[in-house]
């Protein structure tokens, strides 16, 4: 049974569905930039836990405002006066969230602008697929705020950029934006126009694809990436086996042989 998600529960996530099953999702504090409060991080945990199972074909992840996203909420973190253990178990919300959005099977499409900076960079790159706009920059602004990353991005910022450009961003602010954000791994997709309209196009794209296939394209490589080459061609026969024997796939698979399906070409 499909399991219904009531998006009027969300506070500070905005929630809309749209008929050809590519869900909106918008950070919602647009007066903070939309800093990450345990609050958010809550919301986004119960979405994207119901997600893969309540038919989302695909996510545009936005937000609201001029930013996506801040990162950490400091104001709430300085007031919290937070123990070691109660930030470890709050960072480990971020990862439950951004692990959830990794590996659901869902694909995510991040329609950036603004700030995407510290704990906003690393839920970014928790998203399948970047779309930057011609205001978006990238900053792990830590170092500068006496913080460390404590939301993935010693794994996936580091996968995005590779280490050495990690630790300069870190260690001296450096700002990505443009061409070279591109050029370094930080986004797929540089517009000149409004990166929701890019990314909506990607999700409508990607959502025409049978959910199976999109599970094992947003769960599969990310898992495969943790096994050893051994354990994970293994799995890649595994799920292989799974995926292209469905019948989604057989139907694609006849209109290929037929010459009724569309030929890949250059654009
Ligand atoms: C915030 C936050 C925030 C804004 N937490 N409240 N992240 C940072 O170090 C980035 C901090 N933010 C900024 O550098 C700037 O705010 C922005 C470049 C994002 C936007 O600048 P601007 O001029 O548009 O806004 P502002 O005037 O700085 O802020 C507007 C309001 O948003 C203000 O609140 P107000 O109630 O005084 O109006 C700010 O306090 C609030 N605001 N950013 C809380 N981050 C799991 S570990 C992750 C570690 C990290 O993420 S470190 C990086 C943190």
């Amino acid at each position: 049974m499909t399991l219904q998600i009531d998006t009027s529960s969300y506070k500070n996530l905005d929630i809309k569905a749209h008929d050809d099953g590519v869900w909106v999702v918008t950070l919602n504090r647009p007066t903070k930039r939309n800093a990450l409060n345990a609050d958010t991080v809550e919301e986004m945990v119960e979405f994207f836990a119901a997600a893969p199972r309540a038919g989302v074909r695909a996510i545009v992840l936005a937000g609201s405002g001029d930013h996506f996203c801040a990162g950490l909420d400091l104001v709430e973190h300085h007031k919290e006066d937070r123990s070691p253990a109660e930030f470890m178990h709050l960072c480990l919300r971020w990862h439950e969230a951004f692990n959830k959005m990794e590996y659901g099977g869902v694909p995510i499409i991040a329609a950036l602008k603004g700030a995407v900076v510290g704990g906003g960079l690393e839920l970014a790159s928790s998203a399948h697929i970047r779309v930057a706009d011609q205001t978006t920059y990238f900053a792990l602004p830590e170092g500068q705020r006496g913080l460390f990353t404590g939301g993935g991005a010693t794994i996936r910022v580091a996968d995005l950029v590779g280490k050495a450009r990690m630790i300069d961003m870190m260690l001296t602010g450096r700002v990505y934006k443009g061409e070279e954000a591109v050029s370094v791994g930080l986004c797929q997709y540089l517009t000149s126009g409004s990166s929701m309209d890019k990314a909506r196009e990607l999700a409508r794209t990607a959502a025409e694809n049978p959910p199976l296939s999109n599970f094992a394209i947003c769960s599969a490589i990310s898992h495969m990436q943790n096994m050893s080459g051994f354990d994970a061609s293994y799995a890649e026969a595994v799920v292989a086996g799974i995926v292209n024997t469905q019948p989604a796939s057989k139907e694609r698979l006849e209109a290929f042989a037929n010459k009724t399906a569309a030929r890949v070409r250059p654009e």
